[in-house]
């Protein structure tokens, strides 16, 4: 469905049952945005009905306006798993060949020690996938995740079989990337499937961690999980979140943050301005890594981005601040106010083993 709206929205969609569908904000007026669903029907005439209230359900909140509904069958095969062919992956210090029998799509490819095969996967959501690699050969190879080498990342046993990872997926594109340590393996496919239960995520809301100075919770954006958030952390370090987590053991980690920025530059002749906000993120009081977060076009639209860190066993303090990054000749002043000195308003916090 194409909408357009001014405020973050839920519609009741009805086809066998009501559900509630999200509707992401669009970026302004006149900017069409869309969001989808899966409905399942029988072949024939269907009624399907778009609406602001539902018995069951309630009411929506928000507002939008509905332009078209695009009903397109989907197809099982394709979608789940995705698979990847490594002849069409990006490959550096090989080339794929052709010659091989019974492997998936035209080819597969050889890997020697030091050459690599990239493959550009998407994940609709942040969390658990199983990546599968499909290989010939007897040689080894290291996997790596957006830069991140893999826990269980040795494979290649046996002539022709399927190491399999579990990782976990940004939402989005993510970089993996198979690189020969000794010769031999002749990697054919990556197969990525959602998967859940190996990696285990534990949430904490932002608003049960400890806001100091003039950050602090607040229960006024409807769509925050809990219906509470934090604010106001920034302009200046003692205005920070603390936010205790528990690691089972030590290692990487995604730290999934969900969180929503509006904020704007005051906007010139005709262009809207959003501003990208910082948080600067601190574990156990070690130097602070700076996370950037995108605008999320209303404070109350909220959307995840995953942080790789290291924990150690135990409980480790999360800790976020902002403040004013200064012009790279070092003066802070900023005529158009194109810089915030705040991080996004938080929602909450999920952490789960990379691996
Ligand atoms: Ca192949
Ligand atoms: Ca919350």
């Amino acid at each position: 469905m194409n909408c357009w709206l001014v405020a973050p929205l839920q519609v009741y969609w009805m086809t066998a049952g009501p559900s509630a569908v999200d509707v992401p904000l669009g970026y302004k007026w006149v900017v069409w945005g869309h969001t989808d669903t899966t409905v399942k029907l029988t072949a024939g005439r269907h009624r399907i009905t778009l609406a602001a209230q539902d018995a069951d359900l309630g009411v929506t909140k928000g507002d939008a306006i509905i332009d078209k509904i695009d009903l397109s069958l989907r197809d099982e095969n394709v979608t789940s798993p995705a698979i990847y062919e490594a002849e069409y992956a990006t490959l550096t210090g090989t080339r794929p060949h052709y010659t091989y029998p019974g492997v998936s799509g035209p080819g597969a490819v050889p890997l020697p020690k030091g050459a690599s095969a990239t493959f550009w996967v998407h994940s609709p959501t942040d969390g658990e996938a199983t990546v599968s690699l499909d290989h010939l050969g007897d040689g080894r190879a290291q996997v790596s995740l957006n830069g991140e080498e893999l826990d269980v990342a040795r494979t290649g046993a046996g002539k022709k079989g399927t190491d399999v990872v579990r990782a976990f997926l940004s939402g989005g594109i993510n970089k993996i990337t198979v690189t020969g340590v000794s010769p031999g393996l002749v990697p054919d496919r990556l197969r990525i499937a959602p998967s859940s239960g190996t990696l285990v995520t534990k949430v904490y809301q932002a608003e049960d961690g400890t806001p100091s100075g003039a950050a602090k919770v607040t229960d006024a954006y409807t769509f925050a999980n809990g219906g509470k958030a934090v604010t106001g952390i920034g302009d200046g370090k003692a205005n920070a979140l603390t936010v205790d987590v528990f690691a089972k053991r030590s290692g990487r980690h995604a730290v999934t943050i969900r969180y929503s920025n509006a904020e704007q530059a005051p906007a010139t002749h005709y262009n809207p301005d959003p501003i990208t906000r910082h948080a600067d993120l601190s574990v156990n009081g070690g130097p602070a890594r700076r996370v950037l977060f995108p605008t999320t076009f209303h404070f109350n639209a909220f959307r995840e981005l995953t942080v790789p860190v290291t924990l150690k066993k135990g409980t480790n303090r999360l800790t976020f601040t902002a403040e004013e990054l200064p012009d790279f000749n070092g003066d802070t002043y900023n005529q158009y106010d194109q810089r915030s000195p705040y991080a996004p308003v938080i929602d909450q916090i999920a952490v789960t083993p990379l691996s």
